[in-house]
C-alpha cells in the first residue's frame, strides 16, 4: 500500500470535511468511494461501527472518526493556519464543532428527514436548528469566516453540514435574514477546495483500479477570500 485508504461517501457531512482537510494538508490517499447500503468487508473489517469516513494510515492505524482524521491532516501539513491563531484547541472553534455534531446535527436529521420523526412539524426541528445558525450568523457579522478572517478548521468541520441543512429546502434558507451565513455558505460552496472533493466516484471494488483523492494544488490552499 502506498498511500493511507480513505473510505468516504460523496454526500457525507463528514466525509467531506475529512476529505478537504487532507486535500487541504497535501495528503494524497487512496480513495474508496462506499455505498452505505453495501459497505465493503473491506472497512468493517478494520472499523466495525461501519460509518464513514475510515482512514487507514501506512503503519495501519485506524481514524475512524471525521474529527480525528481532519487533526491528524492538519498536524501534518497546516499551510493556510487553519490550527488558528490560538492552536488547535482554539475555544471557540471546539465550542462551536462540539455544538455542531452533537445539537445542531440531530435538529438537522430531524428537519431533513422529517417523515421519520412524526411527533412534530418539520418547521418546530428547522426552528430548533435555527438557534444554532444564528449563532453563526453573528460570528459572521463580525469576521469573514467564524472565528476571525481567516478560514479555520471549525468552518470547514461545520460547513458541509450548513449545506446539508441548506439544500432541504434552498428557497427558504435563501429567504431567511441569515445573510452572512448565506454568503458563507456560497463562499464555501463554490471554494476550489470543496469542488476539488466533490468530484464522483463510482462505488469502489476490490480489485478495481485505484483511485486516488490528489492534495490542492499550493496555489489554492493559500486562496482564503
Ligand atoms: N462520528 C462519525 C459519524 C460518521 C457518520 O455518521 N457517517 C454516516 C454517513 S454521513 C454513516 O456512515 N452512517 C452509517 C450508515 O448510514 O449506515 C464521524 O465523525 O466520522
Amino acid at each position: 500500500m502506498n498511500f493511507p485508504i480513505l473510505y468516504s461517501f460523496n454526500r457525507c457531512p463528514y466525509a467531506i470535511r475529512a476529505r478537504m482537510a487532507l486535500a487541504y494538508a497535501g495528503i494524497t490517499c487512496e480513495l474508496r468511494e462506499v455505498a452505505l447500503r453495501n459497505k465493503p468487508a473491506e472497512m468493517l473489517a478494520i472499523s466495525p461501527k461501519g460509518t464513514t469516513p475510515v482512514l487507514q494510515l501506512l503503519d495501519g492505524q485506524v481514524l475512524e472518526e471525521s474529527l480525528d482524521i481532519m487533526y491528524w491532516a492538519i498536524e501534518q501539513h497546516d499551510p493556510a493556519g487553519w490550527q488558528g491563531q490560538s492552536g488547535l484547541n482554539s475555544e471557540l472553534g471546539q465550542n462551536l464543532i462540539t455544538a455542531n455534531d452533537r445539537l445542531f446535527k440531530p435538529y438537522l436529521d430531524r428537519y431533513k428527514y422529517a417523515v421519520r420523526f412524526p411527533e412534530q412539524p418539520q418547521e418546530v426541528y428547522r426552528g430548533q436548528a435555527e438557534i444554532y445558525l444564528q449563532n453563526l450568523d453573528d460570528l459572521l457579522r463580525s469576521h469573514q469566516f467564524l472565528i476571525s478572517d481567516l478560514m479555520t478548521m471549525a468552518d470547514v468541520a461545520i460547513f458541509p453540514f450548513v449545506r446539508q441543512f441548506a439544500h432541504v429546502d434552498l428557497e427558504w434558507f435563501y429567504s431567511t435574514t441569515y445573510k452572512h451565513l448565506q454568503a458563507w455558505l456560497t463562499w464555501h460552496e463554490s471554494s476550489t477546495l470543496f469542488l476539488h472533493v466533490m468530484q464522483k466516484r463510482p462505488a469502489w471494488r476490490l480489485g478495481q483500479p485505484i483511485t486516488l483523492q490528489s492534495p490542492l494544488p499550493p496555489q489554492n490552499v493559500l486562496v482564503t477570500q
